[in-house]
């Protein structure tokens, strides 16, 4: 559902709006290239600022996940993959989709708990199965979980012994995943186990190195460090914001009924445009931190830079100092449906409906999505 997704892109190094139409014309970036996420050049800046490629966009996974990988297929181990439900965007991450290609996983939907208590574990399951299914992955169940209280936590239990085949597992995803948290969790039920010690935190980067937990003469399940996700607003930002930015607790959804040429600050970080379609309602699920202050869209600049510059909102990050700091994207929707559009690591906006022009701007270098509901 990207095909009519589209990025208002402008260049950092001379300010113009990149355009894949003509090579007379500035901004020019040819076609294939624009459309990548990672590209924030004209061609013309590219070539004389001397960026580096590696720089605009470096991979997320590292030479020593690759080489865990390596152990794993060597050893033909399990994999229990974790990934976050409420940043599934950015945990369900290609780079690890494709190291993890081949490979036996069971797929940990975790921190179900942070969706409002309406939401339906099948839908949230069918939407990761679909994704998965697109991926390609082998993954021989999907569990939607939550660590921290302890829900379905036991499945994941059953369906290891299932398919172990007697070998080890290894808890492998993104940063902040709650793959320690897991463990933690799964130990405590197993075998009443509170002696090991694992550390977790609301920061990314907890677990930095392979841990190896024996739980039995013969079995091993192994902690590994998270891969960073460097287009999430969660690995960008400072501590402080990360604060503010991660939910604690069950989200509270807020609903407005917005008009066309309606605005939503959120915080002085993020930004959404209703540009045209009918009378509707979006609904935004952030963490209770962050606020969200609605405006028309001729005031949004000069409210969003002077909330900034009066510390007004929450959070405010040093990644923006203004609105010239944000990356803007607009779509269309086609279908009556239901759809998400989300900031990675930051949250996301529900709504329905056919022939709606949104627009949504990120902090540079935090990616943006959408798609069909999976709530
Ligand atoms: N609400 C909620 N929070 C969770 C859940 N699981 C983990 N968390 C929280 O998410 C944060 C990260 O958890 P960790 O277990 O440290 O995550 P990790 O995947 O091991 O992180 P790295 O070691 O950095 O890769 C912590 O603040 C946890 O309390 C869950 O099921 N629900
Ligand atoms: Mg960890």
């Amino acid at each position: 559902m990207t095909e009519n997704l589209k990025k208002i892109k402008k260049c950092y190094g001379c300010g113009v709006v990149l355009q894949s139409e003509s090579t007379e014309e500035v901004g020019y970036v040819p076609a294939n290239i624009l459309s990548r996420d990672d590209v924030f050049l004209c061609q013309r800046c590219f070539k004389t600022h001397h960026y580096s490629a590696d720089k605009l966009h470096s991979p997320s996974v590292t030479h020593d996940f690759m080489n865990l990988i390596k152990d794993i297929k060597a050893k033909k181990a399990l994999v229990v993959y974790v990934v976050d439900v409420f940043n599934f965007e950015s945990s369900f991450n290609p780079e690890i989709n494709e190291a993890l290609s081949g490979l036996d996983i069971i797929l940990v939907a975790n921190k179900f708990d942070l969706l409002p208590k309406s939401t339906n574990e099948e839908k949230v399951k069918e939407y990761v199965a679909r994704k998965v299914k697109k991926e390609g992955l082998n993954v021989k169940t999907i569990i939607v979980a939550s660590s921290t209280r302890n829900y379905n936590i036991d499945e994941v239990l059953d369906e290891m012994a299932k398919y172990r085949n007697k070998g080890d597992v290894y808890f492998i995803g993104a940063v902040s995943s709650g793959k320690s948290s897991l463990i933690k969790t799964l130990l405590r039920n197993f075998k009443n186990e509170t002696s090991r010690f694992i550390t977790t935190s609301i920061y990314p980067n907890t677990t930095l190195a392979v841990q190896e937990i024996p739980i039995s003469e013969t079995r091993t399940i192994y902690d590994t460090p998270g891969i960073s996700i460097n287009n999430s607003l969660l690995g960008l930002a400072e501590k402080e914001v990360v604060k503010l930015i991660v939910p604690r607790r069950e989200i509270k959804p807020r609903t407005y009924q917005l008009l066309p040429k309606q605005s939503i600050l959120i915080g002085g970080i993020a930004r959404f445009d209703y540009v045209d379609g009918p009378f509707s309602g979006f609904t935004f699920y952030f963490a209770e931190g962050v606020k969200l202050t609605r405006t028309n869209t001729n005031r949004a600049d000069r409210t969003f830079n002077n909330m900034i510059a009066h510390k007004k909102s929450k959070p405010i990050s040093f990644l923006v100092t203004g609105v010239q700091d944000l990356d803007a994207f607009e779509f269309t929707t086609h279908e009556d449906l239901k759809y998400d559009v989300s900031w990675n690591g930051l949250g996301f906006v529900s709504f329905k409906g056919n022939g709606r022009v949104v627009r949504i701007y990120a902090p540079r270098g935090v990616a943006i999505s959408y798609n069909e509901s999976k709530i």
